[in-house]
């Protein structure tokens, strides 16, 4: 209705449209989620998007982004361009309408224009809000249009002709510059997060060109273009995984309206990497096109093995978990009008996909396996050998699981809990080794700080089986502590800390055991990731002493200042931890412990994609990224975007 009674009085006074923009002005975040550095980029994928949907429109195949000098983006299409027409219910062009008027992208033009779009799908009237200039140029009826827009969107000009064309180029492009008022975190670009997304939106959208070019201090291209489309993803996912099987299956089908891609490979792995995409927005949560592969999957798969006489009568059916194990797969439907539900937003509930998804995907994978035996026979003896792991693990789970809440007595001996049984005040330390461990105990706040030592070396879960890591007494340790199960049974209601914080030295060695514990929790407690539970601590790499005062410095920077600040003559004493071990339980109190004055990071998982291939590289056969990736991340892992 806003936007109605904006549209309405538009020729009356010019002012009461940029209201509809002051409203993006005064709560950006309403419209764009956040003003940090996510936001900025936010601005990027709505003109981005609008592109794509001209290209799923059908009329474009060439998309660029650049990144200029000062921090702008452009962003051109080659699709029909926006239309230049006076808009009837504005009287203004329709380029313009689009730029003034919150929404319009989606309202004008009849239902189902929009496909693409983020969670916000708010389109080109916010990033003109929400920046200091923008200008577009409509290629069009072999004419170039051209308008500006100025401080947060006021028209600089009208809709003019500024040159010819010839008639077969059509387009639109348009760049800007963010507000730096608004984006007070940052108006600097990231080149990667840019990349990875571009990327996948050209796998998501098989066929489409899209290239990125970087034109500030140091020059950089890219450019995607993928034939095979989400296949040539799974294929990249896999690559260092060792794939078990020649073909990656891929599946297309269309019914209704909705189409439906899947593609899938698997490889030696343990863990399934199952990725699905609506509109090509990522749905982490799943839903209903989800929902309906894996039924088909599962039932598929048990359907062959029994026929091909491999599955008996008397054997335990394959289970999901069972044939998902080793498993990557990219769903992706494109829906003209998803409905999202969940925590998050983020899984599809139409009711509809469930079955058409299942039905498409059904027919292409059993004909699939029928027609190549040799891969068929591959796939369903690794499902089996799954099934035989599963009974096994059982029955090391069964070690791990805690009776009740009274029977102390099942959790960990190491384990020093804390007294409170509130788990929204209760943390957990997870600490390296026995003497920090020790430090540490003596050192907490026993009410609500409990200590867990680890010792010896983590498990590398990315290269063990499900009976091998129950069977490992850190992971059962661990399992334990947190109460909340694993696997089918884990039940986030029973966690007993709300803060889970790694709690290692600032070396090479405390580097790699926090990666093998991220690798752990990520695999099979990601929804403590998911949720922001998990934490590391960040203890001090010095501590500098003159007089009688002694300062603490958490980087080589705050060391450097410290010491710059320090009178002249004065002798100081600058001391180097190499280990926890090294501060006695008070220090390690005050510094790294104490609520009042110290530092976690949060770990978060902004792209699971991205950490999956992170933790794959770090984690796999090959030592040498591993080796190379600490030691260039061994002061900063703490930041490990995981
Ligand atoms: C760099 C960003 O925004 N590209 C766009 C089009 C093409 C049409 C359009 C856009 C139709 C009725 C809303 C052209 N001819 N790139 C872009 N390309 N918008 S945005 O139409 C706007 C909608 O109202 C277009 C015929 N139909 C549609």
């Amino acid at each position: 209705m806003e936007n109605e009674r904006v549209i309405n009085e538009y020729n009356s006074d010019s002012i009461q449209v940029l209201e509809g923009l002051e409203a993006v002005r005064k709560r950006p975040g309403m419209y764009i989620g956040t003003t940090s550095e996510r936001g900025l980029h936010h601005l990027v994928w709505e003109i981005v998007d609008n592109s794509i949907d001209e290209a799923l429109a059908g009329y474009a195949d060439d998309i660029e982004v650049i990144i200029g000098k000062d921090n702008t983006i452009t962003v051109k299409d080659d699709g029909r361009g926006m239309p230049t027409e006076i808009h009837p219910k504005t009287g203004k062009s329709t380029v313009e309408t689009i730029f003034t008027v919150l929404h319009a992208g989606g309202k004008f033009g009849g239902g189902g224009y929009k496909v693409s779009g983020g969670l916000h799908g708010v389109g080109a009237s916010v990033v003109n809000a929400l920046s200091k200039w923008l200008e577009v140029k409509v290629y069009r009826n072999g004419n170039v249009y051209y308008q500006k827009f100025v401080n947060g969107g006021m028209p600089f000009n009208q809709l003019e002709i500024i040159d010819t064309c010839s008639i077969d180029r059509t387009g639109t492009t348009v760049t800007f510059k963010p507000d730096d008022t608004i984006f007070e975190e940052t108006t600097v670009f990231n080149y990667d997060t840019l990349r990875n997304r571009l990327r996948e939106l050209a796998f998501l959208n098989r066929g489409l060109k899209i290239k990125l070019i970087d034109e500030r201090e140091e020059e950089k291209k890219d450019s995607f273009f993928y034939e095979g489309g989400i296949s040539e993803y799974v294929g990249l996912l896999n690559k260092n995984k060792n794939p078990i099987h020649e073909t990656i299956v891929d599946v297309m089908g269309k019914e209704e309206d909705i189409s439906l891609e899947v593609a899938l490979q698997y490889n030696e792995s343990y863990n399934s990497c199952i990725y699905s995409f609506v509109n090509n927005i990522t749905t982490p949560e799943g839903g209903t096109h989800e929902d309906g592969v894996r039924r088909a999957l599962t039932r598929i798969l048990n359907k062959y093995a029994t026929s091909s006489g491999v599955l008996k009568q008397n054997m335990e059916a394959l289970t999901g978990e069972d044939v998902r194990e080793g498993l990557t797969m990219i769903i992706s439907i494109k829906h003209p009008n998803p409905q999202f539900e969940g925590q998050t937003k983020t899984k599809l509930g139409n009711g509809e996909v469930r079955s058409i998804a299942d039905h498409i995907f059904s027919e292409t994978f059993e004909r699939f396996l029928m027609e190549n035996p040799n891969q068929a026979k591959i796939i369903v003896d690794k499902c089996m050998t799954a099934t035989r792991a599963r009974i096994a693990a059982k029955k090391a789970r069964e070690l791990t699981r805690r009776k009740t809440a009274l029977e102390i007595s099942s959790l960990p001996g190491k384990l020093a809990d804390c007294s409170s049984k509130d788990a929204t005040v209760s943390e957990i330390y997870i600490v390296e080794g026995d003497s920090a461990g020790g430090s540490a105990k003596q050192g907490r706040d026993s009410k609500t700080q409990a200590i867990l030592p680890l010792r010896g070396k983590i498990l590398n879960v990315e290269k063990a089986r499900l009976d091998r890591i129950f069977g490992n007494n850190e992971i059962r340790s661990m399992i334990t502590a947190f109460g909340t199960g694993i696997g089918e049974e884990f039940d986030i209601s029973k966690l007993r800390y709300h803060k889970i914080i790694i709690m290692t030295d600032a070396d090479v060695d405390g580097a790699h055991i926090r990666i093998l514990l991220l690798t752990f929790f990520y695999r099979y407690f990601k929804p403590l990731v998911e949720q922001g539970y998990i934490y590391a601590a960040q203890p001090p790499l010095y501590k500098v002493s003159y007089g009688k005062t002694e300062l603490y410095a958490y980087s080589d920077e705050e060391k450097d200042n410290i010491v710059k600040d320090v009178p002249e003559g004065t002798k100081i004493a600058i001391q180097r931890y190499k280990g926890l071990g090294e501060m006695n339980p008070e220090q390690l109190w005050e510094t790294t412990m104490n609520i009042e004055n110290r530092t976690l990071l949060k770990i978060t998982i902004e792209d699971a994609i991205a950490a999956d291939q992170i933790l794959t590289d770090l984690m796999g056969e090959e030592v040498e990224p591993r080796k190379q990736f600490i030691e260039q991340n061994a002061k900063y892992v703490q930041n490990l975007d995981i």
